[in-house]
């Protein structure tokens, strides 16, 4: 086995870096974050990920993983630091930095892996561009350099490691070649070969589907709501298809991925893309209609107060930074209205969460914009006895309508018509 250093100890890194010293590798965990480099070594992770957190202890415990803030020499580095965006335009710094930290401390022969999702080019361009000068070395010839882009989907990540499918897009065969050996090490699923920038698109593809298959559910939803059907029962019967797979229509389209694909997909790219562009354009709209049908929902309150359910970005997790929640309470406070936070899953958001007992206690409205499976269990007749109107605007399909109506609630679901 051999000496890999992981840069970038996040959501994707720190499992990564774990499952390769679980694997036999060698591994330095490497973060610009003092703190998090602290807590890893002392075998705590900075977020919740089922069976990290035990791998992590057994990883550390074995020596065969070790923490710093900068990298060291190996025979193998992975870049997985993040890429946001600045308004619609990719962030690259942080790979940038990365691969000249990199840079500093490459051998001859060594092998660098981009996991971080990037705009189509960015591995062939900035990454290699970076790494040679401030190595002095040449890309394909003194080291190699391959895109190898993640799909895990958290709260299954450690599983999905091992078990997808993976592209390995190297800048040259041989850069593919052994990008294929380092993952063959902890991989069940198929390596599949290709070129840096066709590895690119492939992961900007996977993730502009998803933003634009949910685009079409909202549109569906809009649609429902108008002619006076319901959309979860469309999508339901239209999913018997053989051939058909709705997504879910809902308050927004949250997390670091699926929100920015278009922008990576598109930067610098003079490719009209007009359904791409359009689906991004509704999806990013979904925070200001719920905001809307929750303002109409609380119309001639004095003081309306919202009991917001789930921040989280999506159901089952507790990643709470980049939620849809956070527009939506913004809208809702901009229009005068109190709001109280509820969420059973977050961490790390930006303001204090209640209990639902307090989030619920003299509520106008209950709003409910992140899924949790925990919210079905919410008891409609004591939720009555604590808000002081019984109106429920449901974002998801995250509970029980008739049970809600039957404790008398007035209620509304995305994608149904008012009243039905
Ligand atoms: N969402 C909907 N309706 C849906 C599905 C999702 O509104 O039908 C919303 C979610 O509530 C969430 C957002 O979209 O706010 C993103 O949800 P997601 O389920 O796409 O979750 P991610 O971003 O955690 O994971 C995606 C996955 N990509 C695909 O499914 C193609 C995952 O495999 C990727 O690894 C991940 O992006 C990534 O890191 O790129």
């Amino acid at each position: 086995m051999s000496s890999v250093c992981v840069v970038g100890l996040g959501h994707i890194g720190l499992p990564t870096a774990v499952t390769l010293a679980r694997h036999g590798h060698t591994v330095l965990g490497v973060d610009t974050n003092q703190a998090l480099v602290e807590s890893v070594r002392q075998g705590r992770t900075s977020f919740h990920e089922p069976g990290l957190s035990e791998e992590l202890v057994l990883a550390v415990a074995s020596g065969a993983l070790t923490t710093g803030t900068a990298p060291a020499e190996a025979d193998a580095y992975v870049i997985s630091v993040p890429t946001p965006v600045d308004g619609d335009t990719p962030v690259l710094t942080h790979i940038e930095d990365a691969a000249g930290a990199v840079g500093g401390v490459l051998s001859p022969g060594a092998l660098v892996i981009l996991e971080s999702t990037v705009p189509p080019g960015t591995t062939a361009g900035v990454v290699a561009h970076a790494l040679e000068a401030a190595s002095g070395l040449t890309a394909g010839h003194d080291f190699w350099l391959a895109h190898c882009p993640e799909r895990v989907l958290p709260g299954q990540i450690l599983r999905e490691l091992v078990e997808n499918d993976r592209i390995i897009g190297g800048l040259d065969d041989e850069a593919t070649r052994r990008a294929i050996e380092l993952y063959r090490s902890f991989v069940t699923g198929k390596l599949v070969p290709t070129d840096a920038t066709t590895a690119e698109l492939v992961k900007l593809s996977e993730n502009v589907y998803r933003d634009v298959n949910i685009a079409l559910a909202n549109d569906l939803a809009a649609v429902s709501e108008h002619v006076g059907a319901d959309i979860w029962r469309v999508i339901e019967m239209a999913n018997l298809h053989p051939r058909v797979n709705l997504h879910q229509p809902g308050p927004g389209v949250g997390g670091h991925c699926i929100p920015v694909a278009a922008h990576f997909l598109l930067a610098g790219v003079s490719a009209d893309a007009p359904v791409i562009r359009a689906a991004r354009a509704v999806n990013a709209s979904r925070p200001r209609r719920t905001v809307e049908l929750a303002l109409a929902a609380c119309e001639g309150v004095d003081s309306p107060r919202v009991a917001l359910l789930g921040v989280a970005y999506k159901a089952g997790v507790g990643d709470a930074r980049a939620t849809p929640a956070t527009e939506i309470i913004e809208g809702l406070e901009a229009a005068g209205v109190e709001v109280r936070v509820h969420d059973p899953l977050a961490s790390g958001f930006h303001r204090p969460l209640q209990t639902l007992d307090d989030a619920l206690a003299g509520a106008d409205l209950v709003l409910i914009v992140t899924d949790h499976a925990g919210f079905r269990e919410i008891d409609p007749a004591h939720a009555a006895t604590l808000v002081r109107r019984r109106v429920l605007l449901d974002g998801r399909n995250a509970v029980d309508l008739e049970a809600w109506r039957a404790a008398g609630f007035r209620v509304r679901r995305t994608g149904v018509a008012d009243g039905a």
